[in-house]
C-alpha cells in the first residue's frame, strides 16, 4: 500500500450503506436512464442546495457543456484562464470564442473590472469560476449582465455546499454547474450536475443527455449521451447524509492549516470570505518572493517527502498548447502571477492532523 499523502482523498459511505442503498437495483434491473436512484439525487440535491431546478449528468463537464447550449448562446463568452481545462474546453466545444478576464489578487476569482473592459457587441454570456470553492463577486457580476443583457453560467465545480447568507452557491445567475468527481467535496463517483433559473430548460437539458429523444418516436435535437447511472447516483444519496460531517473535518484541516501558515513571511493564503459558509474544498498557497524559496522548490520538497501537492492551477488555460498559439497569458497578469506561485496542499476530511503538521514542517523548512 501507498503510503504517500495524496492532494485529496475521495469521500465514501460505509460499504454496508452502500449496499443497502443499492440492493433494490438487483431486483429492478433498472441501471441508468433515469430511475429511482436518480430521481432521488435530484430530489434530495434540490432540497440540500435550495433550488427549484436540478438536473443531474455523468460529469460536471458535459453539464457546463450541456447547459450553453440549452441556452442556445452565440458569439463570445468572457471567462477566467485561472481554472481547470474544462471551463474552457466547454465554450470551445459549444462553438462559442472564449474572452479571457483577470482575476482577483485576493481569492483569484474573475475580476469584475476586468470582464467589464471586455464587453463587445458580440458577448453573449459570461461563465466565472468560484475557484477552490472561493465565491466569485456575483453582486457585481450580476449588475454588469444585467446592464449588458448576458446570460451568466457559473462553474461551481468547487463550490457545492458553499452558502452567502443562507443562500447556496447554486442560486447565482442563470445557471450553476457542479462537478460529482471523486475528487470532489461531494462525488457521486463521476457525475455532475446544473441548477438554472428557468424550469423550461429541464426537459431540453434531459433530452439533450439522452440524445434528444423527445417521445419513443421522435428526436427534437442533436443531443448527446450525459446520463448519470444509477451506481452513481446512489453514491451520492449515501454521500450527501454525510456532507456536513466531512465539511467539517475539513474545516478542521484548514483551521490547522492557518494555524502553522498564516503570517509567515511570504505565505499567501486566502482570507475566509464574509458572510460566506466555506466548504473547504482546496488549500491554496502562493508564494511570495520574501518567502525565500520557489514554489517549485516546495514542490520538489513536498514530493520528495511522499506529499503529493498539486499545482492548480498551472499552467494558466491560455498557455496550454491548444490555445496558446490564440491567446497570450501576459494579458492576464494577476492569473499568470498566481498561477506560477500556488500550489494547493493535501485536504480531505480524513486528512490527520499530525499529517498537516508534517506537510507544513516540510513547507516552512523551505523557507530561507
Ligand atoms: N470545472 C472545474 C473548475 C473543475 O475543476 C473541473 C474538474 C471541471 C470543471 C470538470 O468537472 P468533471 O467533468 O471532472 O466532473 C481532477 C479531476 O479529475 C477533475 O474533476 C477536477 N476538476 C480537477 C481539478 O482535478 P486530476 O487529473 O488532477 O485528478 P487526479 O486523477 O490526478 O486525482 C487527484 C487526486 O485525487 C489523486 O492524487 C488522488 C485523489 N483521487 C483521485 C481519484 C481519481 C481519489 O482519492 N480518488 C479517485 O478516484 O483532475
Amino acid at each position: 500500500m501507498d503510503s504517500r499523502i495524496l492532494v485529496t482523498r475521495s469521500s465514501m459511505p460505509s460499504l454496508e450503506e452502500y449496499v443497502e442503498e443499492i440492493k433494490p437495483l438487483w431486483e429492478s434491473h433498472w441501471l441508468t436512464n433515469m430511475g429511482v436512484e436518480h430521481k432521488k439525487l435530484e430530489a434530495a440535491l434540490k432540497e440540500r442546495l435550495k433550488v427549484e431546478n436540478v438536473a443531474l449528468f455523468t460529469n460536471g463537464h458535459n453539464a457546463l457543456e450541456c447547459i450553453l447550449e440549452a441556452l442556445d448562446l452565440r458569439g463570445e463568452v468572457i471567462t477566467t484562464p485561472y481554472t481547470f481545462a474544462s471551463t474552457t474546453h466547454a465554450i470551445v466545444r459549444k462553438s462559442l470564442t472564449p474572452v479571457f478576464a483577470d482575476v482577483k489578487p485576493d481569492d483569484y476569482t474573475i475580476d469584475p473590472e476586468s470582464v467589464e473592459r471586455l464587453i463587445t457587441p458580440r458577448t453573449c454570456a459570461i461563465v466565472p469560476v468560484h475557484v477552490y470553492g472561493n465565491l466569485c463577486d456575483v453582486d457585481a457580476i450580476q449588475r454588469i449582465a444585467d446592464e449588458h443583457g448576458l446570460k451568466v453560467v457559473y462553474d461551481a465545480a468547487h463550490a457545492f455546499g458553499v452558502e452567502r447568507g443562507g443562500v447556496s452557491a447554486a442560486a447565482f445567475g442563470d445557471a450553476s454547474m457542479f462537478s460529482f468527481h471523486a475528487t470532489k467535496v461531494f462525488n457521486t463517483v463521476e457525475g455532475g450536475a446544473v441548477c438554472f433559473k428557468d424550469p423550461a430548460l429541464y426537459p431540453v437539458l434531459n433530452q439533450w443527455k439522452n440524445f434528444g429523444i423527445t417521445s419513443p418516436e421522435d428526436v427534437e435535437y442533436v443531443g448527446g449521451n450525459a446520463k448519470m447511472n444509477e451506481f452513481c447516483a446512489a453514491m451520492g444519496v449515501c454521500n450527501l447524509r454525510h456532507l456536513d460531517g466531512e465539511i467539517a473535518k475539513r474545516g478542521k484541516v484548514e483551521e490547522r492549516y492557518r494555524e502553522r501558515l498564516a503570517g509567515v513571511r511570504g505565505v499567501r493564503l486566502v482570507d475566509p470570505q464574509p458572510g460566506v459558509r466555506p466548504n473547504h474544498a482546496y488549500m491554496p498557497v502562493v508564494f511570495g518572493d520574501a518567502f525565500g524559496a520557489t514554489r517549485d522548490e516546495v514542490f520538489d520538497a513536498l514530493d520528495r517527502a511522499g506529499i503529493g501537492a498539486r499545482k492548480y492551477f498551472y499552467p494558466l488555460v491560455t498557455d496550454y498548447a491548444c490555445y496558446r498559439s490564440v491567446y497570450s497569458s501576459d494579458r492576464t497578469p494577476v492569473a499568470k502571477d498566481v498561477a506560477s506561485r500556488v500550489l494547493t496542499l493535501p485536504m480531505y476530511a480524513d486528512l490527520a492532523l499530525g499529517d498537516v503538521d508534517r506537510i507544513c514542517d516540510v513547507v516552512l523548512g523551505c523557507a530561507r
